[in-house]
This record gives structure tokens, C-alpha cells and sequence, in this order.
């Protein structure tokens, strides 16, 4: 590098960056007024890392989401107490309906179990935290949503790396470009982000393809997710058990972890 002029040297700086430079080569923004440059810089940033046409052309047809800035911009970071988080999110009903919904879901989740080893009452707690098993899944465009988080600059890392998963996925026709979900990008009937969709997603109705918006592929993936986060078939997943590792793998917060835990316990009827 000594013997290297100057200028080559700068150069040389350049490149790298503009090549393989990573999520700076891309700057982030506040506001909409950067997007479609910060775009053309991912996309170009995409393409190095092996994302074909069918993903750039879709992140290129992305919009800045104001509905998901306003949504983010929203959030209130307080913390809740066990039984206030309990109470807001209906854990009592989810309790009770979840007890029918596994009745009616019988040999969905005995497959599953068989399976993954994962009983059935935590993945319906989960089912009916995430959208109240499948009443409402969001109705924000997926793509556009997460590209602009990845734009943003509050959490850019993150969710670029979502944003890279979810081209993955397009790419490969394993996700739509028109795919609509959650303010954040979460897809489907337990709400994954597009990373997990393509770490954790399985075809649990057997039809051929992942798809989070089915019922049986949201909650074989959410099992094949806890599988692959710890769970061991048989043991507990109270707080202190086996198995609870696997739930806070779910959630980084507390209280829903141990609200997935107890409404879990309510439904298999421990
Ligand atoms: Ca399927």
C-alpha cells in the first residue's frame, strides 16, 4: 500500500467502497427526499451480491412508505407491566379462543408436533398475539416497507438485512413483489420478517410453496422457528424450563415472552 501513489490509492478506496463497501456505501435518510438515489445505491449494492433482475426491478418499483415512518415515528417505547401487557393485547380471550381454535386445528398441530415437537398451545399463543390467528395480517406493501426502514436511518442495519433477504426471496418466486403485510414488513399469519421467512419458512399444507398468508405454512414455519431456536420435544417452556430459550427467541421483550409462556400453558392445559 506505501508504494502505491496517492491518488491510485484513493481510487483504489473508492472502489472498494462502491463495490463491497456494505450498508455505508448506501446513505441513509430521514425523510423521503433521499430514497430514490439511497435505492439506485442498494440496488447496485444488491446486484454485487448476487440479486438478479427479478429482485432489483422490484426494489426499484418500491415507494417510500409514509404510513410505516409514521407507524415507527409512533411507537411508544414505555414499558408495560406483565398484567398491563397481558390486558392490552386480550391475553384472557386469546386464552379462550385459542382453546377452540386448537380444537378445530386438531390434526394440524398433532402433525406439527409430530414434527417439529413443538406443542401446539405456544404457537397458538403466538398465532393469536400476532393477528389474532389470522384476522388481521396488515394490509402495507411489504417491499415498499422494508426498504424504507432499511433506508431510514433509525435502524439501517437491520433492516437491510431484512431488505437483502426479502430480494433473496423475490428472486427465487418465494415471495411476492406485491406481497402485503404489517407496517414493519411482517408477512403473514405470524407476522414474519423477510429474513425469517428465508431461514425459517416451510410448506406445511404440502401445496408446493412457502406462503405465511396459509395457516398450516405460518404455523409449521413458526414451529420449524422455535425448532431451530432450541426446542426440545417434550420439555417445558415456563420461564426457567428448556424450552423458555426458544420462546425469547421469538420476542426481545420480556413480557411477551412470559405472556407467550402462560396463554400457551392456558390452551395445552397444563
Ligand atoms: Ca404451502
Amino acid at each position: 500500500m506505501m508504494r502505491i501513489g496517492f491518488g491510485f490509492a484513493a481510487l483504489l478506496a473508492l472502489c472498494i467502497v462502491g463495490f463491497s463497501g456494505g450498508a455505508e456505501a448506501a446513505r441513509c435518510g430521514n425523510n423521503a427526499s433521499g430514497f430514490e438515489a439511497w435505492k439506485r445505491q442498494f440496488a447496485a449494492e444488491a446486484q454485487a451480491r448476487g440479486i438478479g433482475r427479478r429482485g432489483i426491478s422490484a426494489l426499484m418499483g418500491t415507494q417510500y412508505a409514509y404510513g410505516t415512518i409514521k407507524a415507527d415515528r409512533g411507537q411508544h417505547s414505555f414499558k408495560l407491566s406483565l398484567d398491563q401487557f397481558m390486558q392490552k393485547r386480550g391475553a384472557s380471550t386469546i386464552a379462550r379462543q385459542g382453546r377452540s381454535k386448537k380444537a378445530q386445528n386438531a390434526a394440524l398441530f398433532a402433525a406439527i408436533e409430530r414434527q417439529y415437537g413443538v406443542p401446539a398451545g405456544p404457537l397458538v399463543a403466538i398465532w393469536g398475539l400476532e393477528t389474532a390467528f389470522g384476522s388481521y395480517m396488515g394490509n402495507q406493501h411489504t417491499l415498499s416497507a422494508v426498504a424504507t426502514l432499511a433506508y431510514d436511518c433509525r435502524r439501517t442495519e437491520f433492516f437491510s438485512d431484512h431488505l437483502m433477504a426479502a430480494l433473496q426471496l423475490i428472486d427465487r418466486g418465494r415471495l411476492s413483489a406485491s406481497q402485503r403485510g404489517a407496517m414493519h414488513g411482517e408477512v403473514g399469519q405470524t407476522q414474519f420478517l423477510p429474513k425469517a421467512i428465508l431461514l425459517y419458512g416451510v410448506d406445511g399444507d404440502g401445496n408446493g410453496r412457502v406462503d405465511l398468508n396459509s395457516r398450516a405454512d405460518a404455523l409449521a414455519s413458526t414451529a420449524n422457528f422455535l425448532r431451530a431456536h432450541g426446542w426440545r420435544p417434550g420439555a417445558g417452556y415456563q420461564p426457567g424450563q428448556p424450552n423458555y430459550r426458544a420462546i425469547q427467541g421469538w420476542n426481545a421483550a420480556g413480557v411477551y415472552q412470559q405472556t407467550i409462556a402462560i396463554v400457551g400453558r392456558q390452551i395445552d392445559g397444563g
